[in-house]
């Protein structure tokens, strides 16, 4: 194998990476799902910050309601009532994104279509809903765009959740191919111990949740992936050329 084609993959983590779906996404679906439900929980922009230390929605729900609401922990069915409450959550965040309000971020677009160029396999690694990562792929980059991931991994399809290794291993394992021959792009202190936990070079594009996190082993930490005419602006990491990542950026980063 040359240098050149030492890279084989890219994996990309979803919320916060290829789009800020946070805040006025998921946390704007969870609120209304709230309201649907009769229940008067507010999850703000500050709480949704705390709350996002817990990965996936259904265990962010389970989290905020020992935290915050305990005495409603004490149903039977408590399991079936989240994931109903989760399934309703799922329904306006879908709906959200095909109103078109949320798009990608800088870069991501450019960097999918030139690996696609280059003939570099992409794939996707995230605790979010399956759903989810196909009703934002669709939404942002058009109905076809979903064949163009070799792999998703998404949701449950594992069972211990980011930033346990487990959906980085499995997205792996699905691709055929080994760790160093691949690079993942995260957002968050937990997607980065996921991917460094399962070998991956990490780059990290942080967001106005995730700019404080402690990004210790990413290759590369930068404000988002720029664009040759919109520069990023870099925290951490290797001295790189250009101020803006592309297909060479990638190649040299997997190699070092
Ligand atoms: C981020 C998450 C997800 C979303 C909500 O995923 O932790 O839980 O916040 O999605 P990632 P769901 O950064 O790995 O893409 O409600 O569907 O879990
Ligand atoms: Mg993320």
């Amino acid at each position: 194998m040359t240098q050149k084609n030492k890279l084989q993959a890219v994996l990309f983590d979803v919320d916060g990476t290829l789009a800020d779906t946070e805040q006025d996404g998921h946390r704007i679906a969870f609120n209304a799902a709230f309201q649907e439900f009769g229940l008067t929980w507010d999850w703000d922009i500050t709480l949704y910050g705390e709350l996002l230390k817990v990965t996936g929605g259904k265990e962010r729900i389970r989290y905020y309601m020992e935290r915050y609401t305990p005495q409603d922990c004490d149903k039977a069915d408590l399991n079936d009532w989240i994931a109903t409450l989760h399934w309703t959550k799922t329904k306006y965040f879908e709906k959200l994104l095909k109103q078109g309000n949320i798009p990608l971020r800088p870069g991501v677009a450019r960097l999918i279509n030139e690996l696609r160029k280059e003939k570099i396999r992409i794939a996707i690694a995230t605790t979010t809903t399956p759903k989810n990562v196909a009703a934002l792929i669709k939404s942002t980059l058009g109905e076809e765009a979903v064949d163009w991931f070799d792999v998703i991994g998404a949701g449950d399809i594992v069972p211990k959740k980011k930033p346990a290794p487990d959906i980085y291993h499995w997205v792996l394992k699905q691709l055929n191919l080994k760790a160093q021959h691949c690079i993942a792009i995260e957002d968050s202190e937990n997607g980065l111990q996921s991917a460094l936990a399962a070998d991956l070079p990490t780059i990290i594009t942080t967001n106005s949740y995730t700019q404080q996190q402690s990004f210790n082993g990413a290759s590369i930490v930068v404000s988002d992936l720029g664009e040759p005419e919109h520069h990023f602006s870099q925290q951490a990491g290797k001295k790189l050329k250009k101020r803006w990542v592309d297909v060479e950026t990638l190649m040299n980063l997997v190699q070092t």
